[in-house]
């Protein structure tokens, strides 16, 4: 298996819910390390940048208010498999649809409210994970 790394946030409506810990146990369990982490209140223009590919989507401006709307948690995951790992663990990204005992089917609320974000390949991951984090404060371990 892959030695990967992977994006995540937790997003402002699960900090304000303060589950971070509980959220980090399920990485822990999973055999993801945190290899890199900050509290930061994004910017619009932050939020804008990290979600271009959507740019041109019906729901581009509510997620960047919901992103903006208190801090995020944003991390660097490393593991076997990463991407798909956490993938699974977050759940579908509505939480109507997501499986029980998944990130989102416990903690989220809506599709626009919905507790976290992961990368969703290898390639995007490397993009975001220097989008947030200087080499420097990768720490793999
Ligand atoms: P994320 O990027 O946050 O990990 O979520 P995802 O891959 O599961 O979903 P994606 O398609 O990348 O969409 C990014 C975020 O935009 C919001 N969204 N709203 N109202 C809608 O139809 C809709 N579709 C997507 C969600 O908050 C989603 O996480
Ligand atoms: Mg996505």
């Amino acid at each position: 298996m892959a030695l990967e790394r992977t994006l995540s946030i937790i997003k402002p409506d699960a900090v304000a819910k303060n589950v971070i810990g509980e959220i980090y146990a399920r990485f822990e369990k999973a055999g993801l390390k945190v290899i890199a982490a900050k509290m930061k209140q994004l910017s619009r223009k932050e939020a804008e940048g990290f979600y271009a590919v959507h740019r041109e989507r019906p729901f581009f401006n509510a997620l960047v208010e919901f992103m903006i709307s208190g801090p995020v948690m944003i991390q660097t995951l490393e593991g076997d498999n990463a991407v798909l790992k956490h993938r699974d663990l977050m759940g579908a990204t509505n939480p109507k649809e997501a499986a029980p005992g998944t990130i989102r089917a416990d903690f989220a609320d809506s599709i626009d409210a919905n507790a976290v974000h992961g990368s969703d390949a290898a390639e995007t991951a490397a993009v975001e994970i220097a989008y947030f984090f200087a080499a420097t404060d990768v720490l793999s371990r």
